[in-house]
C-alpha cells in the first residue's frame, strides 16, 4: 500500500510535454502551503544540523549551505519524501511503475552571497544510469534570476556532450577529465537559449538530470535564498558508480547493473517496502569509513589534476553579477519583470 499523497492536482499532457522538449517544466503553486511549511522546517533544522560533508562542501564561502541526503537524519523531510505528493508527480514524468527516492540536497544562499553554481548536468556525476530520473527544486523564498532563481539551457538534456561535473566548489573527485569541457554559457549567452523563471515557494522546476542548469549568487539585499531538490528514479535505473562519481555514504543493497535497493533509495511508488521505511525510524548517519574514503579520493584526484597542470582555475566559468540589479535598489526589479 501506498502512503503518499495524491497531489492536489496531477500534470497535464501539456506540462509533461514541455518537460521532455525543454528538459525542464515549471509548475506554478502546485506544492500544498502545509508541505512548504513541513520543508522549510526541516531546511531550517538541517542548517543547524549540517553534515560533515555539507560542512565541508559549503566551506568556502561565508553565507552558503549545500548539504545532502538531509532526509536521512531530518524526520520533517523524511515525511515530506514518503508522504507528500511528490513521487507521484515523478512518476507521470517518468511514466515509471516504480518510484524510488535517490537522494535530497539543500541550496542556501544568505542575502549578498556571491556564490554562483556553475553550470553542470547532474548525471555526469551520479552513481547511476537510466532514462527514468528527474529531479525537483522547491524554493523556500521567492526567487528572480538575481537572487538565484535556477537558469537552464531549453533543450540541452538531448545534446550528445556528457559535461565534466563542475559543482560550487569545484570538487576534484567528481571531474572526469574524459569528459567534455562546458561552453561558457555566460559569456556567450546569445548562443543559447535560457530559460527562467520569478517563482514563489508553493511553485516547483521539475527538471531532468542532462538539462544544463545553474544560477547565480543571491545579489538581494534583504532575501534569502533557500531551496531543496529532490531527486527520484524509475524502473530502467541501474547502480553504476565510477570512481569519478558522486560516493554514497548510507547502507544499500544495490549491486552494479543492478536496480537501486535498500534504505539508501527507498521504493515510495507503488508502495513502500517495509524494510526500507522502518530502517529510518529513526536518525542515520553516514558510514564514517566511507565518508573517510571520499575525502582522501577527493584528496588525491586535486593532487592529480594539480600534477597533470590542470588547475580547477581552467575550469571556471563566466558568473558576473546580472547587469539588471547593478544601480538598482534590491528587490526593485521583482515588479517589473
Ligand atoms: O540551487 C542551486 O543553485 C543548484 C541546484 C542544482 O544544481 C540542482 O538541484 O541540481
Amino acid at each position: 500500500m501506498s502512503f503518499s499523497v495524491m497531489p492536489n492536482r496531477i500534470l497535464t499532457t501539456e506540462e509533461i510535454t514541455r518537460y521532455h522538449e525543454d528538459g525542464v517544466v515549471m509548475i506554478k503553486g502546485a506544492i500544498d502551503p502545509n508541505w512548504v511549511k513541513l520543508i522549510e522546517a526541516g531546511v531550517e533544522r538541517a542548517r543547524d544540523e549540517m553534515s560533515m560533508v555539507g560542512r565541508f562542501m559549503s566551506r568556502k564561502t561565508r553565507g552558503y549551505q549545500m548539504d545532502i541526503f538531509l532526509w536521512k537524519r531530518i524526520d520533517e523531510l523524511r515525511d515530506a519524501i514518503y508522504y507528500g505528493p511528490f513521487a507521484h508527480w515523478a512518476q507521470q514524468l517518468m511514466g515509471s511503475n516504480e518510484v524510488r527516492f535517490f537522494y535530497d540536497q539543500m541550496f542556501v544562499k544568505e542575502p549578498g552571497t556571491d556564490a554562483p553554481t556553475p553550470w553542470h548536468q547532474d548525471l555526469s556525476f551520479w552513481p547511476i544510469r537510466g532514462e527514468q530520473i528527474t529531479s525537483f527544486w522547491i524554493p523556500l523564498d521567492p526567487v528572480t534570476r538575481e537572487s538565484s532563481g535556477l537558469m537552464y539551457v531549453r533543450g540541452s538534456h538531448r545534446w550528445p556532450q556528457r559535461f565534466k561535473a563542475i559543482s560550487p566548489d569545484y570538487v576534484a573527485a567528481i571531474i572526469d577529465e574524459k569528459m567534455d569541457d562546458i561552453p561558457d554559457i555566460n559569456a556567450n549567452p546569445e548562443r543559447y537559449e535560457l530559460l527562467d523563471w520569478v517563482m514563489e515557494p508553493g511553485d516547483i522546476l521539475m527538471f531532468h538530470p542532462l538539462t544544463l542548469h545553474g544560477s547565480h549568487g543571491n545579489m538581494h539585499r534583504t532575501r534569502r535564498r533557500r531551496a531543496l531538490a529532490l531527486r527520484w528514479t524509475g524502473d530502467d535505473v541501474v547502480y553504476a558508480p565510477t570512481r569519478k562519481r558522486m560516493p554514497i555514504h548510507y547502507r544499500h543493497s544495490s549491486t552494479v547493473g543492478g536496480g537501486l535497493q535498500g534504505a539508501a533509495f527507498p521504493r515510495i511508488l507503488p508502495a513502500h517496502e517495509p524494510t526500507e521505511r522502518l530502517a529510518r525510524r529513526l536518525p542515520e548517519s553516514p558510514a564514517f569509513g566511507r565518508v573517510l574514503a571520499s575525502g582522501w579520493h577527493n584528496f588525491m584526484s586535486s593532487m592529480t589534476m594539480k600534477t597533470r597542470g590542470i588547475q580547477a582555475q581552467q575550469l571556471k566559468q563566466t558568473w558576473t553579477q546580472p547587469k539588471a540589479l547593478s544601480g538598482d535598489p534590491a528587490g526593485s526589479r521583482e515588479q517589473i519583470r
